[in-house]
């Protein structure tokens, strides 16, 4: 990803989903404007969801999503089916592809029972509407159960590119209603604010950039006109020293947080990223009651350890390697700590006394409240990396104090 990009985790996700050759890879294709997705007459080429970031005007930067067919069989089959339903928890926006020769078949019901229970705005593309004998060409008004579908369906074909830029405008409307402009620090701080960045450059950090937590934060200090000062884990009290002017807000890296405590004067806010980041993909509520189940670990415990992506080396080291290690450290205890990598998240967790999440900073908001409700829904605690370890550092108390009512809940 390069600096000028909105980062995927961002960007609203319009997936495309229905039968085998319905036409999801070609209407894909037309909307997008690219050649990204194989189309074929064979049933079942599109095998892995493929991925898409563009600009679709009206509604700015979006993740395209094309899909494997709903109703595969056989082993393999139902492997992309699987595949496919992942992709419904970070889909904001659905298109149901239907063949309009054709029709809702099961498989497209059962779509369409899925974005209600999860709450996706979707559309029906009835595609192929070249291969009608009757032109339709506007929507239908009731739905196959009565229920009004006005709007939600449309009539395109992929082929003639008919019905394509009507099609983008309704997913634009569908998704500018009701979405909620989140800021990572930007409504904690005020105009000419200074803030400082701390952050710690060594050796498993990536050479030559800012991981995207740490861009993110400064690009929403500038947009709240407030000032970003940058500084490593040891300028950091020079910096305070010499800068005349009090910070409003100092941000560190978690894994200095006990030296930049030490280094921050008592009457400085202090917090870190993972707490930033968890708040704005709405995890740090649960997160902060989820972290006391730390103090109920028992021998012969199991812990799932979960990382949102796999090419963060340095998450993987704290993940794999250093909370296994201070979490047996602090407890006392034997536990049996697993990692879990990438985009799959278990949907059992019953085995589990505690759930560690990492920051999620390459997963959307849908992704990871979806992953919370997973945990809520079997009474298993959640947290994620930052605030463990704050946890376990004794300096949660602090990295939070700016969150009144999230004190709150610790200190009772
Ligand atoms: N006549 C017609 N054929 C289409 C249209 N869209 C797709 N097809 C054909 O339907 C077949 C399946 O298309 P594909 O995009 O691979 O479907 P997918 O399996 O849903 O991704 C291919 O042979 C396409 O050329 C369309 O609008 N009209
Ligand atoms: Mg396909």
């Amino acid at each position: 990803m390069g600096l000028n990009d909105t980062p995927s985790s961002d960007r609203i996700h319009i997936g495309f989903f229905g039968q085998r050759n319905a036409g999801k890879s070609s209407l894909v294709n037309a909307v997008t404007g690219q050649e990204l997705a194989v189309v074929s007459d064979v049933k079942g080429t599109t095998t892995d969801p493929v991925y898409k970031s563009m600009e679709l005007l009206p509604l700015g930067p979006v993740m395209i999503i094309d899909t494997p067919g709903f109703d595969d069989e056989g082993a393999l089959g139902e492997l992309r089916v699987k595949k496919t339903k992942q992709v419904l928890n970070k889909t904001d926006v659905a298109v149901l592809v239907v063949d309009a020769a054709k029709g809702l078949s099961g498989s497209d019901r059962e779509l369409l029972r899925l974005f209600q229970d999860k709450e996706i705005n979707y559309i029906i593309a009835f595609n192929k509407s070249d291969l009608l004998e009757v032109k339709t060409g506007s929507e239908i008004t009731s739905g196959a159960d009565g229920t009004n579908q006005s709007g939600r369906e449309i009539y395109v074909s992929a082929k003639q590119h008919e019905g394509i830029e009507e099609l983008k405008e309704r997913i634009s409307r569908l998704t500018v209603t009701g979405n909620l402009k989140l800021q990572i620090v930007g409504d904690l701080i005020h105009p000419s604010d200074f803030v400082v960045l701390v952050v710690p450059i060594d050796k498993a950090a990536p050479k030559g950039r800012l991981i995207l937590p740490q861009q993110q934060t400064i690009r929403d200090i500038l947009e709240a006109d407030a000032a970003a000062i940058v500084v490593k884990e040891y300028e950091l009290r020079e910096t305070l020293e010499n800068l005349g002017k009090r910070p409003a807000l100092v941000i560190t890296d978690s894994q200095v947080f006990a030296k930049v405590s030490a280094d921050t004067p008592r009457d400085i806010p202090l917090t870190s990223f993972s707490i930033l980041m968890a708040r704005y993909k709405g995890l740090l509520e649960t997160a902060v009651k989820g972290v006391a189940a730390v103090e109920r670990l028992k021998d012969g415990d199991s812990v799932l350890i979960v990382e949102g992506c796999t090419h963060h080396r340095q998450c993987d080291d704290i993940g794999s390697v250093k909370i296994p290690r201070w979490l047996g450290q602090y407890t006392g205890k034997q536990l049996n700590c697993k990692t879990a990598m990438g985009a799959v998240f278990p949907e059992d967790l019953s085995e589990y006394a505690l759930v560690i999440h990492c920051g999620g900073c390459m997963l959307n908001e849908r992704e990871v409240k979806y992953r919370m409700k997973c945990a809520e829904d079997q009474n298993v605690p959640i947290t994620n990396y930052g605030i463990v370890i704050a946890y376990m550092q004794g300096i949660l108390k602090r990295s939070i104090e700016i969150f009144p009512h999230l004190l709150m809940e610790i200190e009772d």
